[in-house]
């Protein structure tokens, strides 16, 4: 362990950083493709020289883009040498622009981008409307529309009909919590984690995996449709345990994913195209507010089962086992596998054995939706029990699993979707339609952080650094409850907030009402879900106090 917070010390403490801002600095300007990030992405610099940001110089090349590359502003660039080449690419011939617009990916939206060079347009300011006329287009995106535009043949237009849509339950909560000016705002809606200063956390492990990648500047040529067979198989490694028999035997096929979320959408693909059984899913009640989206989308019938008890507060076990008793066989159900999603409240492992048991005797197919391995109680493997069990006893498992919260990755986009088989050429097949699926999507998946996933997974050390890290996660949020408890029942609430402290994981189900829940918003800029969930990951302690009294105020 001492061990472990040392290395870790040396990494957070940022040591691999220097190196990292040097190789960033000399990377190729994505607009321009020269290697400047001074003020001119190339339009003015004396000879178009690659030019190496000095450490530490900061200017912001993005806002240098868009004020200097499109304000026109820019002087007609005399340097002939490189012109020709890239205007080719983008514009037809007989026109061309200077320098400082040639690779400038805005084409359109921009009033006033730059200056033409061709005589036809006598050096004047070049228009949306200009470029437009350029690539032969009758309107581009932001110019007015057309009276054709708004009437197709004399019916309605493509998307009159289209109605304004609510915004999501969970990430419209960002969205009005980003627009709030009130100084008083705290976000516990999305299950991010936050440290204890409110901000953002990026894993070490991650930090210093992204360095060892920029060392090894790979290419980043398309990958497999399924993504590479490493990624696939460290994660299921992860999720059944190294050595498992379906990894043994290649009883099982798996697709890297766009997380969570994408693996989820690909499982209800193929339930829906390939399946024997019934296109129907189970879920816990509560459950995570777009799993109904998600399966709805692909076609299924969506259904449910008890999973929460309101008067405990605890896992609603006899409830459960009667409700799954009585879903009709080959249907599927989705479990959560861990830290359960809104509630923390998971069966303890002696009635995970029991679920295992009812579910492979009604023959049902179970899909585990693996979002929090490592969250629960900051072990892998103690956060895997219940996956592994049904696999155990015989059960061909269906797996969604998601790198977001356990390593932080939530915008890169990295998951993995496995099953587990009847055998080795059951698993060749079902993967050979699974890449038909994927390549009508999205054809392959991303690249970078399906590396970054790779790299922690495979490497003892980084590896380390991971579990510590995620040690120390979950000790912040099991330490905020307590403290969020103890605050409330200072203040002399008569309720009883004992919850807060059972459940696990990243969210706690408040017990709040949604007129509650709604008031803490609207009155106190507190912004979590209509549900009663908060996200524990966003209470620190700096605004504990705060969320405590007004917990304590609206439940009065
Ligand atoms: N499953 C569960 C249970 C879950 O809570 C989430 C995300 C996901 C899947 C999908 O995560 P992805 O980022 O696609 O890997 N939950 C949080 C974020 C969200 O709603 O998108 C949340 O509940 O706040």
């Amino acid at each position: 362990m001492i061990g472990k917070a040392f290395k870790l010390s040396a990494f957070s403490r940022g040591t691999f950083w220097p190196i990292f801002f040097e190789i960033r600095t000399t990377l190729p300007c994505f607009q321009c493709s020269s290697f400047s990030s001074s003020r001119k992405c190339g339009g003015n610099d004396s000879k178009n020289k690659p030019e190496r940001k000095k450490k530490g110089g900061g200017s912001d090349s993005k806002k240098t883009h868009s004020k200097d590359v499109c304000g026109g502003g820019g002087k007609p660039n005399k340097d002939k040498s490189s012109e020709g080449k890239l205007k080719g690419e983008i514009y037809t011939k007989g026109t061309s622009i200077n320098k400082e617009c040639k690779k400038d990916y805005k084409l359109g939206i921009s009033e006033d981008c730059g200056r033409l060079g061709s005589s036809k347009y006598g050096g004047r300011k070049l228009t949306s409307a200009d470029i437009c006329a350029t690539v032969g287009q009758r309107s581009c995106p932001g110019s007015k529309p057309t009276k054709d535009d708004k009437v197709i043949k004399g019916k309605k237009g493509w998307w009159s009909d289209v109605e304004m849509g609510p915004p999501d339950a969970i990430l419209g909560l960002t969205e009005a919590f980003n627009r709030s000016k009130d100084d008083r705002k705290v976000n516990v809606g999305v299950g991010a984690y936050r440290d204890d200063n409110g901000e953002p956390y990026v894993f070490s492990c991650i930090r210093e995996a992204e360095k060892r990648l920029l060392a090894k500047a790979l290419n980043k040529e398309y990958i497999p449709i399924v993504g590479t067979v490493e990624f696939c198989k460290l994660c299921v490694e992860l999720a059944l345990g190294e050595g498992s028999p379906p990894i043994k035997n290649g009883n099982y096929c798996a697709a890297q994913a766009l997380s969570g979320t994408g693996a989820l959408r690909i499982g209800a693909e193929v339930i829906q195209r390939l399946s024997n059984g019934n296109k129907e899913i189970f879920f816990p009640t509560p459950t995570w507010g777009n799993h109904a989206r998600v399966f709805t989308h692909a076609g299924l019938k969506i259904n449910k089962y008890r999973h929460y008890d309101e008067k405990t507060n605890s896992f609603d076990y006899d409830g459960s086992l009667q409700d799954i008793e009585k879903i009709p066989e080959s249907s599927v159900v989705l479990f959560h596998a861990c830290a359960h999603n809104p509630t923390g409240v998971d069966p303890p492992q002696k009635q995970w054995e029991s679920l295992s048991k009812l579910v492979k005797q009604k023959n049902l197919l179970s899909f585990f939706d693996m979002a929090y391995q490592g969250f629960a109680t900051g072990d892998f493997n103690n956060d895997a029990f219940a996956p592994r069990q049904f696999v155990k006893d015989g059960n061909q498992i269906m797996l969604a699993q998601s790198f977001a919260k356990n390593l932080g990755l939530y915008g890169e986009r990295v998951g993995c979707f496995s099953i587990v088989t009847s055998s080795k050429e059951e698993a060749e097949s079902l993967l050979s339609q699974i890449k038909i699926i994927i390549r009508g999507m999205y054809s392959s998946p991303p690249i970078h952080g399906q590396r970054l996933v790779a790299e922690v997974l495979k490497d003892p050390e980084l590896r380390c650094i991971w579990e510590c890290e995620l040690g120390a996660i979950s000790s912040r949020i099991i330490k905020i409850r307590k403290d969020l408890r103890q605050k409330l029942e200072a203040l002399g609430s008569k309720k009883d907030w004992k919850h807060i402290t059972d459940q696990i994981g990243m969210f706690c189900f408040t017990g709040l009402t949604e007129e509650q829940a709604v008031r803490l918003t609207k009155e106190f800029e507190i912004y979590l879900t209509k549900n009663g969930r908060i996200s524990m990951a966003g209470v620190t302690s700096k605004n504990v106090d705060y969320i405590a009294k007004c917990m304590h105020e609206v439940t009065k």
